[in-house]
């Protein structure tokens, strides 16, 4: 779990639960990344009520977080307190981080809320308005304009829900009165105001998710300033407003993290019931994101897998289906979307997506082609 929040945070969780007008159903986190920060007690027993009469910049530790801040990073003593002076807590983002996760969630309810019929569509169209940069993003980077697409439409909904709170009074927030998470949002924090120093940006001015994540692919800042990308050459790089910054930059991530763009990403495999019932296989099963099994030793355990060399890197995982149980390798590339989103329900959505949005694609260049 620990490694949980090392890149991308929001996701669904921002349109389930940040905009609950849009997605009027759910009151809920599914099971993304977003479900590392559940793990720890109630917003009571995470916020003395003593800290929060005090502001920030008043707060000794916040004071001496800027001390070292200014010290490491050479900012400005004094307009850190008057930025701090203008940061509130924001109880609804711990009210939000700390709702108990969705772990009921099936992959049929999943996939029936991510892999839509509108989201697909919004997808072609999307991918008809940005084509020529998701084709230089493709070349340049080896990611399929489908793959970045399917991030952006199961992110943001193709930059439609991209969050509205002050990221500043997120991050702020939850480094300071979330010890669960308080490192590492103290840690976002810091990056987040060497982003905004570096892109120019004013830091009280920028919005994002209830935890920090940013923009149409919702990069919290560590991640931004690692693998943003100024797509479009004009010295800026905005993942926030400019859809061409934000594909090169989905593209470049993936690229970092060693997509390869050849190969399956994930395959349904047949575990027949006594099979499935085995300690092997019910080892096998969900055990981590890791690719730790070859080809041949599931085959070894009873598997039916066709049409993949016997040493090939897989992971085996087992998901509640509208029709059943599912079985399903995923290969290196479904590893690396789990890079952007520590799920396999995450991951998997995303290849669905991507494909459905493919399909979508090609039949309309056909029709289009008559
Ligand atoms: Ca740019």
């Amino acid at each position: 779990m620990k490694k949980r929040y090392r890149n991308q945070i929001n996701s669904v969780w921002t349109e389930l639960i940040l905009r609950p007008c849009i997605r009027s159903i759910i009151g809920v986190v599914i099971g993304t990344s977003s479900l590392a920060v559940q793990a720890a007690g109630s917003p009571a027993e995470v916020v003395p009520a003593a800290t929060m009469s005090t502001p920030y910049a008043e707060r000794l530790d916040v004071r001496t977080y800027l001390d070292t801040l200014a010290q490491e990073h050479g900012f400005d003593r004094k307009a850190l307190t008057e930025l701090f002076a203008q940061v509130r807590q924001r109880q609804d983002v711990i009210e939000r981080i700390s709702r108990p996760a969705e772990k009921a969630w099936t992959w049929a309810r999943y996939q029936k809320l991510l892999v839509s019929q509108t989201r697909i569509e919004q997808g072609v169209e999307f991918w008809t308005a940005h084509a020529d940069t998701l084709a230089r993003a493709h070349k340049q980077f080896g990611v399929a304009p489908e793959y970045v697409l399917a991030i952006l439409g199961i992110e943001t909904r193709y930059g439609r829900v991209t969050g509205d709170f002050p990221v500043i009074e997120a991050l702020t927030t939850l480094g300071f009165d979330y010890p669960p998470r308080s490192k590492f949002f103290r840690k976002e924090l810091t990056e987040f105001l060497l982003l905004a120093r570096e892109e120019g940006m004013h830091a009280n001015q920028l919005a994002g998710s209830y935890a920090g994540a940013m923009g149409f692919g919702q990069f919290i800042p560590s991640s931004y300033r690692h693998y943003a990308v100024d797509f479009d050459n004009d010295g800026v790089r905005d993942i926030w407003q400019n859809p061409t910054d934000a594909i090169g930059s989905i593209a470049n991530y993936f690229s970092r993290h060693k997509w390869r763009g050849e190969g399956p990403v994930a395959l349904t495999v047949d575990v027949g019931s006594t099979v499935a019932a085995t300690a092997a296989v019910q080892q096998a099963i969900n055990g981590g994101l890791e690719l730790r099994h070859s080809v041949a030793s599931l085959q070894s355990m009873g598997v039916q897998i066709n049409g993949l060399a016997p040493d090939t890197k897989v992971a085996l995982y087992k998901l509640e289906g509208k029709g059943g149980d599912e079985y399903w390798l995923g290969l290196h590339d479904f590893y690396v979307i789990t890079r952007y989103n520590h799920s396999h329900m995450y991951a998997l959505a995303v290849h669905q997506l991507s494909q459905a949005i493919k399909a979508q694609w090609e039949m309309k260049m056909a029709v289009g082609a008559k």
